[in-house]
């Protein structure tokens, strides 16, 4: 059954057994309901969001979508949506979107995320940050109290150049919150390369509460070296999580 109030609508799933990655498709899929023919629509990066651009390339097989543009937010789903048939542009030349779709590793109250465990937190920002409308799909173990608390890391994309200075910089930045910051390694204990070529320091054990986080993004963000954080602030227009006792969609 669903249950809707203002802001918020639930939809019950209880006294079925469900996998994690069953979530992660139900929220996905509840997403996809708000796509229409003619959308563009921003792609999302990760286990959650694969499910959605799989269900609108299924949709667009069956004819029941029609005449979308994807804008994917990284390599990896461009090539998912390739695969897919889903006909593909890039922000050059789609400034604006319709509706974008992804997942988050965390999600406050607010609706404020962390996002970039995948490590495509700067296209993913850069094209939901032009989207009309900005879906988030989560399962439950993705809300959290405080974002950025000593949970998950918050991960910052910075260029490889002197990337020690970078990241010790960060680590003092955040010192009063008994910050650590990690390179993210890759295959072969090798720095993880994102997309565009920089690396990801992640910011471990950040206190529960940062505080204002409007000003811990504006101070990271002025560290030259620094390309972008992964916390998402004020972005998502609705966040729908799916849970062992149900769907719950929330509203900004
Ligand atoms: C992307 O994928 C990222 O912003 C986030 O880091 C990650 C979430 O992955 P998953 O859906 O696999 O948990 O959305």
């Amino acid at each position: 059954f669903i249950t809707s109030d203002k802001s918020s609508t639930e939809i019950s799933l209880a006294s079925i057994n469900l996998t994690q990655d069953d979530l992660k498709r139900i929220a996905a899929y509840k997403a996809v309901e708000f796509v229409q023919s003619g959308m563009v629509l921003g792609l999302g990066t990760g286990s959650t969001a694969k499910h959605a651009v799989d269900r609108i390339g299924e949709l667009l097989r069956q004819g029941k979508l029609e005449n979308i543009v994807g804008i994917p937010t990284s390599k990896k789903t461009q090539e998912q949506a390739l695969s897919l048939g889903i006909p593909l542009s890039d922000l050059d030349s789609h400034p604006v979107i319709d509706l974008s779709i992804d997942g988050a590793d965390e999600v406050d109250p607010d609706l404020n995320l962390v996002k970039g465990r995948g490590g495509s937190l700067l296209r993913e920002k850069m094209i939901e940050g032009a989207s009309k409308k900005f879906v988030v799909i989560v399962d439950e173990s993705k809300m959290v109290k405080h974002i950025g608390g000593s949970r998950l890391a918050l991960p910052v994309e910075i260029v490889p150049f002197c990337w020690r200075f970078t990241a010790e910089k960060l680590r003092g930045l955040l010192e009063g919150y008994g910050c650590e910051a990690n390179l993210r390694l890759g295959e072969k204990g090798k720095p993880f390369v994102t997309d565009n070529g920089n690396y990801i320091v992640d910011l471990v054990n950040v206190e529960k509460d940062m505080g204002d986080l409007g000003l811990v993004s504006d101070a990271i963000l002025r560290l030259p070296g620094v390309v972008e954080h992964g916390m998402f602030l004020d972005m998502a227009s609705t966040v729908i999580i799916a849970g062992e006792l149900g769907v719950k969609i929330k509203n900004k």
